[in-house]
């Protein structure tokens, strides 16, 4: 079978190839092959995440799972509802209860499949920590699989203010979903403390959370689902995803005005949001989208910082063109095989670190790929992509930040690393200002 084949080489990264079967040819103007993409929240959490998205981005398919009725009815209009163990639950939730949650899933596992089969791709999101979510996300995970389609795992992660047990419960569904996901995307909700003040409520926390996590996948469906001058295809996610259990870097930001290609490159490096970056990953995907006016200057620029602080790494890139983004530049970038433990699922809750040690080991380590180019200078743009994510690590350790506060301390980082490379003797691209 060709998709067994497919699965094989986590390794072996083959070269683009069609897979004609899967691939429905519908009606874009010019017979373009749509890659088909469901989306599909589970639990109350991954419900209200899904019907976010669905307000953004038209032409996929979203659906709401939950075994509770009432959160099913406030979904968006266009979110499917798919209502499951309802004679275990009487459409009532888990409760926290994670046995529940699974029993209610494999109790429906035909349902299931019949709801995710014919796709491409299937993308779960669920917020880990109560009974639904994290029980049954393994068996639709479990189903997906079966089914062959490509599945990434999008996951927010509890406030450490919920506690201990909640934490338990997010850690091991994640333990579980993990081997059998491609790759999957870690959010803690904590994180979200960087961008509020004092007199935000816990509903518009969240909901800042949900659009912001809504606005990320909007640019990687995007760059899917409408074709582009140099265009990204089902292959190439294909490529991407690959493999098992990968933690994916996923985030997209846009820039306008003089500035705008440095503006959203800056941003897209650095996720608020979570708690990793894209150092490490071995497969990266991005698009850039534009207006026709889109200078070579500023696409080199992103690309090759883009690549500069993973010079092994494989590298798709797209580029598209929509008259909405007159003088804007958006970059959505998604890269996998990201390093783990910088906080993300590894994050322990409520205790405070002793500020200095911890973060300077990570810092250390990063700052060690700059420091080992000393004979043979690295590429300007590295210091930039070091740079950036030496700001974000420092940042996760600071709550209630926002995003200026994150771009000042992306600015500061990349002055000391000037510094650096001034002692070093390296000539510094950041010195030559980018054409506008
Ligand atoms: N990002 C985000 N997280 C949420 C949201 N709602 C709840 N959560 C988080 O998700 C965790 C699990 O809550 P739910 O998703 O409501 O739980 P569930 O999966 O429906 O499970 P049960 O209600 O126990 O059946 C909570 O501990 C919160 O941290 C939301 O809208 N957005
Ligand atoms: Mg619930």
């Amino acid at each position: 079978m060709a998709k067994a084949k497919r699965r094989k080489g986590e390794k072996a990264l083959r070269p683009k190839i069609a897979r004609e079967p899967a691939v429905k040819l519908q009606e874009l103007g010019d017979d373009v092959p749509r890659t088909r993409i469901r989306i599909i929240g589970v639990g109350g959490g991954g419900g209200n995440i899904v019907s976010e998205i669905a307000k953004l981005v038209g032409r996929i398919d979203f659906v709401g799972a939950n075994t509770d009725l009432q959160a099913l009815k406030t979904l968006s209009k266009n979110v499917k509802r798919f209502s499951f163990g309802e004679d275990l639950t009487q459409g009532l939730g888990c409760g926290m209860d994670v046995v529940k949650g699974e029993e209610a899933a494999r109790m429906e596992k035909e349902r299931i499949k019949n709801m995710m089969q014919g796709q491409d791709i299937c993308i779960l999101v669920a917020s880990l920590g109560g009974g639904t979510g994290s029980g049954s996300a393994p068996v639709f995970a479990e189903v997906s699989r079966e089914l062959k389609n490509l599945t990434l795992g999008i996951f927010c992660m509890p406030f450490s203010f919920e506690g201990e047990k909640r934490r338990q419960i997010a850690d091991r569904a994640l333990e579980k979903l993990k081997p059998i996901l491609n790759s999957y995307v870690l959010i803690p909700n904590e994180n979200i403390f960087r961008m509020i003040d004092a007199k935000t409520s816990l509903k518009e926390s969240l909901s800042m959370v949900n659009k912001l996590l809504a606005e990320t996948l909007k640019g990687f469906i995007e760059t899917l689902s409408l074709p582009g001058l140099i265009n990204i295809d089902f292959a190439d996610v294909r490529t991407l995803l690959e493999g098992r259990g990968r933690l994916a870097y996923l985030h997209s930001a846009t820039g306008s005005g003089p500035t705008k290609a440095q503006t959203s490159l800056k941003e897209v490096l650095v996720n608020p949001l979570g708690d990793y970056g894209i150092v490490g990953a071995d497969r990266i995907m991005f698009n850039i989208t534009g207006d026709k006016n889109l200078k070579m200057q500023d696409v080199s620029e992103i690309a090759r910082t883009i690549a500069a602080g993973n010079p092994r790494a494989k590298i798709i890139f797209g580029i598209s063109f929509q008259p909405e983004f007159k003088d804007k530049v958006r970059i959505a970038l998604f890269a996998v095989g990201c390093k783990e433990g910088r906080g993300g699922e590894k994050q322990k809750p409520s205790v405070k670190k002793k500020p200095q040690k911890p973060r300077a080991k990570a810092q250390g380590k990063l700052l060690l790929v700059t420091q080992k180019k000393k004979a043979q200078p690295a590429p300007k743009e590295e210091h930039k992509a070091v740079a950036l994510e030496n700001a974000s690590l420092q940042d996760s350790s600071k709550l209630r930040r926002n995003a200026l506060d994150l771009k000042k301390a992306v600015e500061e980082e990349i002055q000391e690393l000037e510094k650096k490379e001034k002692a070093w003797d390296i000539p510094s691209f950041l010195r030559n200002k980018p054409a506008s």
